[in-house]
């Protein structure tokens, strides 16, 4: 009994770093995604991940949400092929590594008001640039010690207690 229920927080504890490290990011936080906002600022320093997740929350038909390419960011152009997200409250997975542009297709919304977002994306278990080699050890070891120290904690704990007394059989 007591090895199973090891075996199982051995398993949760190599899990953990994913769950712990998936962050939400709203994009503009409170202001939401809207005309007028600087998103250049707001992206700028914050730490995206795969598996991390943007929304886009605004009045249902006030705005929408364009993934583009580049081109598109920089001169507005919505393609034509991609349904837009709509729904006031967009989620989008950031499921691959590198450079993500987003825009809204109302109106100049894009063009005049600005609402525009670029990121880029690493991949979970690098570090953001500038260096992202010399630091990565690093960032591997950050994510897991919240996992080791769960671990070792638990082992801590079924040493110190006789196996019979927490046999459940
Ligand atoms: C960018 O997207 C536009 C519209 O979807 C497309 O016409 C264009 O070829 C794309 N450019 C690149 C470099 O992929
Ligand atoms: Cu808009």
């Amino acid at each position: 009994m007591a090895y199973n229920m090891l075996g199982f927080f051995i398993i949760l504890a190599v899990l953990s770093p994913a769950m712990v490290s998936a962050k939400d990011f709203v994009v503009g936080d409170d202001k939401g995604w809207t005309t007028g906002f600087d998103y250049k600022t707001w992206a700028k320093g914050k730490d995206f991940r795969v598996g991390d997740r943007l929304i886009f929350q605004y009045p249902v038909g006030a705005h929408n949400v364009f993934k583009v390419n580049g081109t598109g960011f920089e001169s507005c152009i919505k393609p034509a092929l991609t349904e837009a997200l709509t729904s006031g409250n967009d989620v989008i997975v950031l499921a691959t590594p590198g450079r993500k542009w987003y825009i809204c297709g109302v109106g100049p919304h894009c063009a005049v008001g600005g609402q525009k977002l670029f990121i880029t994306v690493t991949s979970e278990w690098m570090a953001p640039s500038p260096s992202p080699l010399a630091s990565s050890a690093n960032g591997i070891t950050a994510k897991f010690f919240p996992a080791a120290m769960i671990l070792v904690l638990i082992v801590l704990a079924f040493s110190s207690v006789d196996s019979d007394n927490i046999s459940l059989s």
